[in-house]
């Protein structure tokens, strides 16, 4: 490994996957239906507008709960993770990981949510990851809720907007610390919790059609999720003092449309509301003073007891993960401006910035944005950082002899690591990185397989066909020589 480099010695390279996303196994170990599974691939919908597939509507829930077909379900069949874990993991190993991101499934231990125990054999199939990982000396980085709730809580209870959700989560919690306590150094509580509020049907299981002030249960179900972050935390510690647990946010980078100050107050106002408000609470253990303007001027209030606060206050988290994919600007008036097009985020849509390329999905590519978001997080927290998901979906092409020239993503990889780097030298301390995604899995938007992002190609269409084989692309050799010189050869 090369001497004095840039990265920690000890930095923690990687991959990521989600359960909902890359397992499959949808009828194996009586798994219960999760709201991942209502997601829909539309063949002929729109890659840069996503709105139909934000819109879950109790139709849409009733129609997809009734439905064991997988075919237009496609997350039900995943790249079918549950059967080729060990390839998929002996593939990681091959590109020289210390550590891999997963989730562990909520609605497979539990396949209702509420169930006083969990489903034994569902262990069996997490044992065989875990004993994977250990064999290849791989780091499990674990997930505890990456879009995996039972829908039978939302039909049941109305999801995370029910209080009574935060004890049947630990439920799943402490089952899953009981078995893996000993097993695990790093976790996180909830993937991209501030998709409560961008994506909140796949995140808090929050209806519209179900909801009288949606926003309000939005806030009320994002609430009930911090304090069962807290408890987690709390409940870790008890078990595994040196475990360390993180909080996790897409961290939304906008910039202002012009240097006109309403732009730049535009700009302040939602880092405040959708980046910083959950860092606030889950680092610092208490709601921000800002945040009741903005609550006040939604017609929103959360019901935080004195019991919540106290909960908060003493069970903050070990270091802060985020995904970043994009960046997106804000105007505070749009007439200002010459032109005004849309393009779609990760979670948000946002004004186009003529300065930035974007991918086939709209997604704007900016890699010095990755240096603003980990320097503007750093400085606020001085919290250790995880970059847990960060990279590029785009159409692959499997030639003749097997080969994928995944060049641009190279690119990007590249473009954002040394991005990475600059960060490290302002002095942020970056623990670790987990590109989304160690092997192609299904999108968590679009539900297509299309929208590839591994370092490995999954042979297989966006409707399940395919023989699933794995192939290792450009990226998968490129990245083993990134990781093999600690970031050197960029
Ligand atoms: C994030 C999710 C990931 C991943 C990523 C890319 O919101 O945490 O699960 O999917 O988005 O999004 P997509 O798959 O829609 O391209």
């Amino acid at each position: 490994m090369a001497k004095n480099t840039t990265f920690p010695k000890d930095f923690l390279w990687g991959g990521a996957i989600a359960a909902c996303q890359a397992e499959g196994g949808f009828f194996e170990d009586g798994k219960g239906m999760s709201v991942s599974d209502i997601s829909f691939y539309d063949p002929h919908g729109s890659r840069i507008d996503l709105s139909k597939h934000l819109n879950i509507t109790s139709d849409l829930i009733e129609e997809a709960v009734k439905s064991d077909a997988h075919e237009n379900y496609p997350k039900r069949h995943g790249v079918d993770f549950y059967h080729r874990y060990k390839e998929d993991i002996a593939h990681c190993a091959e590109m020289g990981y210390k550590v891999f991101r997963f989730s562990i499934a909520w609605s497979r231990l539990f396949p209702n949510g509420d169930e006083a125990e969990p489903n034994e054999s569902a262990f069996q199939f997490y044992d065989g990851i875990f004993d994977e990982l250990e064999k290849h000396q791989i780091e499990p980085l674990v997930t505890l809720s990456h879009f995996e709730m039972p829908v039978h809580l939302v039909n049941a209870y109305g999801g995370w907007k029910n209080r009574d959700v935060i004890s049947l989560f630990m439920n799943f919690v402490n089952a899953v610390f009981e078995r893996y306590h000993h097993r695990v150094r790093y976790w996180i509580t909830f993937n991209e919790i501030n998709a409560g509020r961008f994506s909140t049907f796949k995140s808090t299981g929050v209806v519209e059609d179900r909801s009288e002030n949606y926003l309000q249960d939005c806030y009320q179900a994002i609430h009930h999720q911090f304090v069962a972050s807290a408890l987690a935390v709390k409940r870790l510690k008890e078990s595994s003092p040196d475990s360390q647990i993180g909080c996790m946010i897409a961290r939304l980078t906008t910039y202002p449309a012009t240097c006109h100050p309403d732009d730049v107050m535009k700009t302040a106002l939602e880092d405040q509301y959708h980046n910083f408000f959950y860092l606030d609470v889950m680092v610092r253990g208490k709601y921000p003073t800002y945040m009741n303007r903005f609550f006040e001027e939604n017609n929103v209030s959360v019901d935080v007891t004195e019991e919540d606060a106290k909960i908060l206050r003493e069970n903050i988290v070990d270091f802060i993960s985020v995904s970043y994919y994009v960046s997106a600007i804000a105007c505070a008036d749009e007439a200002r401006l010459e032109s005004v097009t849309e393009t779609e985020g990760n979670l948000t849509r946002g004004i186009k910035n003529p300065y930035l390329e974007a991918s086939e999905w709209g997604w704007q590519i900016d890699p010095v944005g990755l240096r603003y978001s980990l320097n503007t997080i750093y400085q606020q927290y001085q919290k250790p950082i995880f970059l847990v998901e960060n990279g590029l979906g785009a159409e692959d092409e499997l030639t003749e002899d097997y080969r994928i020239h995944d060049t641009y993503r190279i690119e990007y990889l590249k473009k954002h690591m040394n991005q990475i780097k600059e960060a490290i030298k302002d002095g942020v301390d970056v623990i670790g990185y987990t590109p989304w995604s160690a092997i192609d899995i299904i999108s968590s938007g679009t539900s297509e397989i299309s929208k590839r992002y591994g370092f490995v190609y999954v042979d297989m269409d966006d409707y399940g066909n395919g023989t699933k084989d794995r192939y290792k692309k450009d990226s998968f050799y490129w990245y083993k020589d990134v990781i093999a010189s600690n970031g050197e050869n960029l």
